[in-house]
């Protein structure tokens, strides 16, 4: 593929007024009449063709004003069509025909079949698939849809907008008709058609307009929907709460699908999702997977305003919808649930998978300028960090600031496809801020390190805190100009009360957020009357490494006293970090490992805390993983020393607090029906956490055993299953209850996924051939996405000693069945392959290995233009 380039943008020479799509269904030819009204922009020049993208297309039909069209005015391959000698500036009909086969697209992405129902996947760049057409996000047109399908079949069909009206027809066949008033790009289009189960329900908005809720799903798991539908419920009202947003067309429909390579898609009106997020009920869903549907439903549903009604000028502009969109869905889980816990959730996950990207080959800038392959940025550097950026734009301008930056954006761009420019300048015309070198954090990549040092001057009642900024390189931009940080402060005496400074100098400072702007930077708080202890980036205000040396008795303090639970958990893994890093060195060193006492006292403190809600002590008890180790060990990286230092870690950290587990196991019962709220789910993840060290501390499979003969929910079923098979691989206890799992859930899908994933995940060398063995099972499908990310994908991302084993079997592994995903599913193949991104942080022989094994990828021939862009800039 080639390079695109931000720079190159220029709008198109002809203005689409209207879209009339007609599909006539038919599993391996399926017939589309597309009928686009243009008209030539005004300015353009008079004589450019008309230039429409396709993909792996074939053109049965061209007519022009419904006459056929002289095949010398026209060339049609199979990614585009160009049309000469178009009118000066009246608008003229073109008449597309094209014959797609659904059945043969294991792509997923344009019109598909995913066991037996039409479907279509159109973001990116899949609307190409189905007929030529301008396929960029700033041609924004009204769609009527008429689908043509075989009755028996096809009792659903449906697409965006509102229904206008279908009947029986010759022959067995069926149609439907819907329209969409709102114009909207191409990536936005869906259709879906077959024989769907629905559940159904109203909601009335604020201007009190009833609007019809529908999801669909497979005839059977009709109840399974119901969270899913409670979920959408709330989200809406929320959206109307909290950011005045209005739902907009006379119904919202949901259809989850089994092959889908994303978690959802926000098509206007007739959201498509992957199973996963739509369907629970206790028995065969975690407490995570209750959290993620109610996230997702979320996302999807609020990129009605943020992403549909206001779109993205261009590709390049993907954080404008989904960093925003991000942002508004953690926002309302926070709402639901514990604030604080879900921010500590969000930003492990954001140093777990955002900053290994951006510290890695893969970087790139939030608003990226050049790409080779579209897909291969819905990464968590777009989504997360442009979260984080846009959760910064609201600390910087206040609650109230940043609501009236929000409408003016809704006011000023509904209906228009946009540029991140403009999202800024909402926030800079209402505060008048300047946010010029704040947007740096949409252009320079790289996290952000921080180094502060602070000095307390008793005389002076002063406390001087010196910070320092700097941005790694990253590819492509070795320069990097200083950024504008803001840093949410707190200052403790010894005693844990608050400290409040008279006047801050050197800084910006104001509602607790010191504004860090340059290079280097002094800030010197006033009137303080005794020796501070300092809380810095509390409730990680930004996205940045700080560099803070404190002692452990202040850490302790803080992870005491501050009044912000989410850095009292920083603090907690503070403390954590330094013992781990010691232990992971320590273990390759063969020598051995101690924890400091000053950290498992902490850690055993937050724990049978009683006034701290049950989820934020399991958080606490939650040691960084060892991919969290591997990237604060920065480089030289051993996975089989930093698992044993860990596992040392924790069989100390449990020893030493056995009674204190013993005691949390018996008491975070949830006694009486199952229930998926935050309160409940925060007790059963501290229980089962009590769990897991209790399986150091007794060192025998006897209680994960009986906990798994007791379980009456996923969640602590799934919990007893990852401890027997992850602490005694070889226990009959763990081979009893993986099959006995593995018979009760048999043709359940979903459930399967999690089996395969707790065996990909077991740690040591021999994961390898647990998860080859696995790919024989005939659960195991390779066409199918979740199949394939659940065994090879969690085996590649979550297992860093099985997949990462020193005789470099795992990385050969993985670059073969990367080549053999890649033939049918490019973009699934590509999302799995940055499972590498980290190579170059191994040990020499490790890295030797990875590297031997991307390059085996690079030079296979026939590679999708998705796995050569990643290959080769993880190679780089
Ligand atoms: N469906 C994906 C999302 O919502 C891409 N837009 O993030
Ligand atoms: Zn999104």
């Amino acid at each position: 593929g080639q390079v695109i380039n931000l720079a190159d943008y220029r709008p198109t020479d002809f203005v689409l007024e209207r879209v009339d799509l007609t599909f006539e269904l038919d599993p391996t030819a399926t017939k589309v009449d597309a009928r686009l009204i243009f008209h030539r922009r005004k300015g353009a020049d008079p004589k450019a063709p008309l230039v429409l993208d396709g993909d792996e297309l074939a053109l049965s039909g061209l007519l022009f004003d419904q006459t056929e069209m002289k095949a010398s005015q026209y060339t049609a391959t199979p990614d585009s069509l160009t049309i000469r000698n178009l009118p000066k500036s009246k608008p003229f009909e073109l008449t597309i025909t094209t014959i797609i086969n659904p059945e043969a697209n294991t792509k997923l992405m344009g019109l598909y079949r995913t066991n037996g129902v039409y479907c279509t996947q159109c973001e990116a760049e899949g609307f190409r698939r189905i007929t030529y057409f301008p396929d960029r996000p700033d041609v924004l047109a009204p769609y009527t849809i008429t689908i043509i399908g075989d009755k028996a079949a096809n009792p659903v069909m449906l697409s965006n907008g509102n229904f206008l009206g279908g009947a029986g027809y010759d022959e067995g066949r069926a149609f439907a008709a819907w329209f969409d008033p709102h114009p909207k790009p191409s990536y936005l289009f869906a259709l879906v058609a077959g024989d769907l189960g629905v559940v159904e329900d109203t909601f009335v908005t604020m201007s009190e307009r009833e609007v019809t809720l529908k999801i669909y799903v497979e005839h059977g798991k009709e109840a399974r929907a119901a969270y899913a539908m409670d979920a959408l419920k709330r989200s809406m009202k929320w959206d109307e709460e909290r950011f005045g947003r209005e739902y907009d067309l006379d119904i919202f429909m949901i259809v989850a699908v089994s092959d889908f390579n994303m978690g959802a898609m926000e098509n206007k009106g007739l959201n498509v999702f992957n199973d996963k997020y739509v369907l629970a009920d206790p028995e065969t869903a975690t407490d995570q997977d209750y959290a993620n549907i109610e996230a997702i439903i979320a996302h999807e549903y609020f990129h009605n305003w943020t992403g549909n009604r206001i779109t993205c000028r261009d590709w390049f502009q993907l954080c404008l919808k989904e960093g925003l969109t991000v942002y508004r869905d953690h926002e309302f889980s926070a709402d639901m649930r514990s604030r604080p816990v879900k921010r500590i959730a969000e930003v492990r996950h954001l140093k777990s998978e955002q900053f290994p990207e951006d510290g890695g080959p893969l970087a790139h800038p939030v608003r990226p300028t050049t790409y080779r392959e579209i897909n291969n940025f819905y990464t968590t550097t777009v989504y997360e960090k442009g979260s984080e950026v846009t959760r910064m734009i609201a600390t910087l301008l206040g609650k109230d600031l940043f609501k009236k930056g929000m409408d003016l954006y809704f006011d000023r761009h509904d209906g228009q496809a946009v540029t991140i420019e403009d999202f800024v300048k909402s926030f800079e015309d209402v505060s008048g801020r300047d946010l010029t070198q704040f947007s740096l954090w949409y252009h320079q990549a790289g996290t952000p390190l921080v180094t502060a040092a602070g000095a307390y001057d008793a005389a002076a009642k002063s406390f001087t805190l010196a910070l320092e900024q700097m941005v790694p390189a990253t590819p492509g931009q070795t320069d990097k100009k200083p950024m504008h940080i803001p840093l949410s402060i707190a200052l403790f005496a010894e005693d844990g009360t608050p400290l409040e400074p008279s006047s801050v100098d050197g800084a910006e400072y104001g509602d607790n957020v010191l504004h860090l702007t340059e290079r280097s930077q002094k800030a010197t708080f006033k009137g303080i009357g005794s020796r501070p202890i300092v809380s810095i980036n509390r409730s990680f205000s930004a996205p940045i490494n700080l560099h803070f040396d404190q002692s452990p008795a202040d850490l302790a303090l803080l992870a005491r006293h501050e009044t912000d639970h989410f850095a009292r958990w920083q603090a907690l893994t503070d403390l954590a970090l330094p013992t781990l890093l010691a232990a992971a060195r320590d273990a390759r060193d063969g020598k051995p490992v101690v924890a400091s006492k000053d950290f498992v006292e902490a850690l055993l403190a937050a724990a049978a805390d009683e006034t701290l809600e049950p989820a934020f002590r399991a958080q606490a008890l939650a040691l960084p993983s060892e991919s969290d180790i591997a990237r604060e060990l920065g480089g030289n990286n051993d996975p089989d020393a930093i698992h044993a230092g860990r596992s040392a870690v924790l069989q100390q950290v449990a020893d030493a607090g056995k009674s204190v587990f013993a005691s949390l196991y018996d008491s975070m019962t949830t006694p009486g029906d199952f229930s998926p709220d935050a309160r409940s789910a925060g007790r059963r993840a501290l229980r089962n956490s009590a769990l897991t060290y209790l399986s150091y501390a007794e060192n025998v499979p006897d209680r994960a055993k009986a906990a798994f003969d007791a379980a009456n929910n996923m969640t602590d079923l799934m919990q007893a299953l990852t401890i027997l098979a992850h602490r005694f691989p070889d226990s009959s206890e763990a081979a009893a209850a993986l099959s006995t799992f593995h018979d009760r859930f048999a043709g359940n899908a979903l459930v399967i996924d999690k089996w395969f994933s707790v065996q990909a995940t077991i740690p040591g060398t021999k994961a390898l051939e647990r998860v080859l063995k696995l790919m024989d099972n005939p659960q195991f499908k390779r066409s199918n996405p979740n199949r394939v990310r659940a065994l090879v994908g969690t085996f590649a991302f979550g297992n860093p000693t099985g997949f990462g084993r020193a005789d470099g079997e795992g990385y050969r592994f993985l670059a073969r069945e990367i080549l053999d995903i890649d033939t049918r599913n490019p973009q699934l193949a590509a999302r799995i392959l940055t499972s590498m991104r980290s190579w170059r942080s191994l040990e020499p022989a490790r890295a030797e290995h990875a590297r031997k094994a991307l390059t085996a990828i690079a030079k296979a021939p026939a590679l999708s233009t998705d796995v050569r862009d990643i290959v080769e800039r993880t190679l780089k």
